[in-house]
């Protein structure tokens, strides 16, 4: 059962009593989904991230995820003081002026030690903490910790993908990065998981895994789902990026169903009343 407090996130709570809805902030030139809109020259634009995160609060957004570097594969890597550079301004803003749970997606110690002194509540690790310093950061920030898996390094990710159960294999390493970060000092109540659709993985994996999301539940961990807009849905529907909607919110429907607490969205108004609705007939189901 995920704890009935909550997620630790610092000084904050996030109440995970029904599925919450995290918005995608890419502070990055080259975004596979929004082009890069939020970025100009080296840095942010601080006037649109902002007016991004009050539509995206205003539209029932838990939580904001703050990203310096695109994980796309092929995508052009940054140095740790670049990301630094786009995302810690971000944080800062947003902390000042919203009351809202800000997560930082990265594997960089030193922008996790950052964005905690900044008021971040969240450290969304697609590498799970296995970079150099990230434990001990995470550790010392006393944040929450989003552990995902990842096949690979992004840049090759989706190469030669390869599973015997990909569900199997995905639970046992999250199981293991859980054990890890507990055995550091980072307890339960500040972890979530996440299979990480389309990292090292392929369509018959990530539907597989989809079909999996209810064991993963199952493990006591709240579960975190990333699909918005991603190549899973463009392979089923024959849809470009920006025409994904519905498929997204036909898979976050599904996941909020089979008992994920958090769903990694651009769409975030959209997505909070496909999972309100899923609420409300679940919550009629129990009466
Ligand atoms: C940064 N990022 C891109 N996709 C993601 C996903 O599916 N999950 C998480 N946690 N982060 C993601």
């Amino acid at each position: 059962m995920v704890t009935a407090q909550g997620l630790r996130c610092g000084a904050r709570r996030l109440d995970l009593s029904a599925p919450r809805v995290m918005g995608i902030l890419n502070i990055t030139p080259d975004s596979f989904s929004d082009g890069g809109s939020l970025f100009a020259g080296a840095g942010p634009r601080l006037d649109r991230v902002l007016r991004r995160a009050e539509a995206m609060l205003a539209g029932g957004a838990a939580v904001l995820d703050v990203g310096g570097e695109s994980t796309r594969p092929g995508a052009a890597p940054v140095s740790e003081q670049e990301e630094i550079d786009r995302v810690a301004p971000v944080v800062a803003a947003i902390a000042a002026r919203l009351d809202i749970v800000i997560s930082v997606d990265t594997s960089n110690a030193q922008l996790m030690r950052e964005a905690a002194a900044l008021g971040a509540g969240l450290i969304n690790d697609v590498r799970s903490l296995r970079r150099e310093g990230a434990l001990e950061a995470a550790r010392d920030s006393g944040l929450a910790v989003c552990l995902m898996h990842m096949q690979g390094e992004p840049g090759t990710m989706q190469q030669t993908p390869f599973y015997t159960d990909v569900t199997v294999e995905v639970s046992d390493y999250l199981l293991a990065r859980a054990a890890v970060c507990e055995r550091a000092g980072i307890a339960r109540d500040r972890l979530v998981i996440d299979p990480g659709f389309g990292f090292g993985k392929t369509l018959a994996h990530n539907l597989a895994l989809f079909r999996g999301l209810r064991e993963l539940a199952a493990l006591g961990l709240p579960v975190l789902v990333g699909v918005s807009r991603k190549s899973m849905i463009g392979q089923v529907t024959g849809r470009p990026v920006h025409r994904r909607l519905a498929g997204g919110l036909a898979l976050a429907t599904l996941a909020a169903d089979a008992g994920v607490s958090i769903v990694r969205t651009h769409d975030v108004a959209a997505c909070c009343d496909a999972l309100k609705m899923v609420a409300a007939v679940n919550e009629g189901a129990t009466r």
